[in-house]
């Protein structure tokens, strides 16, 4: 990592609104196919660690940090304090908290089962985590669906299942406005996540267009409570250009927080840390984001690789995925003021004049040469994320 140079201070990188996740860094790189290849680490470890890095926020599932049994009941509130008192010692605040609805036996069915018992702990789960998020001081509520959707057709009604799933998040929005005029505090922020395959085999609600339709079907009795966060690969793993899927959600006003991670098309859920697939299209992204004033956080949802030890995921994983997003995020800037790309953009925007814009062979011929822009500003952003636009060129 030395040999390697070039990383942010932790003072710099607490600048930026990047949180860590608790499942992130304590994820031990088990899955259906694969044992754990690392130690098992709790919250107050993974909250030292991240304030060390210079990670300043801090995000979980009520799961995560609390075991199942104990949700809702008073020894929880033991956790909440330990937690409290990590994130004061370390310097890290709590940004979002989470309702795990996937893992566990009782969510087979998702949290919109069918059998009302269920749909009622999940309520009861969805309450409980909006007044854990208020006692950590979290300003986002994230919710990804996991299992509402089917392995085998028929036995799943999707519009009954929709509204059901709806009068959850009711129920958590209703919540939230009692606890938060009770504590004299501003409400949560409320944002779904869309994933389009995993751990279903159909997915009610697959994308993030669909959570934005979801949000105005008229089922939500505070649809202004709820926004979405989108997940870079989460889009990418159904074929989006995932830049087209956040300027969709930023013309509706609801990109509120952002999960950051790489991977491949038409895959499974990798979740690789940022930038180690897609560099260019991340730095596209990051380019959208800055030009638009996105103001909220960068969620670090990767999973480091199974072949990264218990302290790699700290000497290599975390800084590296933080130092990188910084890099790109630093180079947008530089894309936004770029004289060449402004030039072009203007240029192009300008367009060529025809003399008869309602001739369409004259309106082509004026915009052709133009055109060639395109490939330019393309060539442009190439040469910056290389570092070739700074003179650097290679010869044999
Ligand atoms: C799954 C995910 C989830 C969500 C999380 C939201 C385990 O692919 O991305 O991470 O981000 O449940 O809080
Ligand atoms: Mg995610
Ligand atoms: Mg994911």
């Amino acid at each position: 990592m030395k040999a390697c140079g070039g990383a942010y201070s932790p003072q710099t990188r607490r600048k930026h609104f990047i949180s860590g996740p608790q499942w992130a860094a304590g994820y031990r790189g088990d899955a259906l196919f694969y044992a754990p290849t690392r130690q098992a680490i709790g919250f107050e470890e993974i909250i030292r660690r991240y304030g060390e890095l210079g990670v300043g926020y801090w995000c979980t599932h009520d799961s995560d940090v609390i075991v199942t049994e104990a949700l809702g009941k008073e020894e929880q509130w033991g956790v909440i304090e330990r937690i409290k008192t990590a994130l004061k010692e370390n310097g890290v605040q709590c940004s979002m908290i989470s309702t795990e609805t996937f893992h566990h036996a009782v969510w087979a069915t998702s949290p919109a089962s069918e059998a009302p018992e269920v749909r009622e702990y999940a309520k009861f789960r969805l309450k409980n985590m909006v007044k854990l998020g208020h006692e950590l001081g979290a300003q986002f509520a994230v919710y990804w669906p996991g299992s509402l959707g089917y392995y085998v057709q028929g036995a799943v009604e999707e519009t009954n299942t929709l509204r059901w799933y709806a009068e959850g998040l009711n129920a958590a929005c209703q919540a939230d406005i009692e606890i938060a005029q009770h504590r004299g505090a501003p409400t949560l922020k409320h944002c779904l996540e869309a994933k389009p395959f995993e751990p279903q085999a159909e997915i009610l609600l697959p994308t993030t267009d669909a959570m934005l339709g979801f949000i105005n079907s008229g089922l939500l009795t505070h649809p202004e409570m709820v926004g979405v966060n989108p997940e870079y690969l989460h889009e990418l793993m159904w074929g989006a250009a995932p830049r087209a899927a956040l300027a969709r959600a930023l013309l509706c006003g609801k990109l509120w927080h952002f999960d950051i991670n790489d991977g491949y098309r038409l895959k499974h859920d990798v979740d690789i840390a940022i930038g180690l697939v897609n560099p260019l299209d991340w730095l596209n992204v990051l380019v959208l984001l800055r030009s638009h004033g996105y103001q909220g956080p960068f969620n670090l949802d990767f999973k480091p690789p199974r072949t990264t030890s218990n302290s790699g995921v700290w000497e290599v994983s975390f800084p590296t995925a933080v130092d990188r997003f910084i890099t790109l995020w630093e180079m947008a800037g530089e894309v936004i003021s770029d004289p060449v790309i402004q030039e072009a953009t203007q240029a192009l925007n300008a367009g060529g004049g025809a003399a008869d814009p309602h001739d369409a062979e004259a309106v082509t011929a004026g915009y052709r040469e133009l055109l060639t822009l395109h490939e330019l500003i393309a060539h442009r952003l190439v040469q910056i994320l290389l570092g070739l636009h700074r003179g650097r060129t290679y010869s044999v």
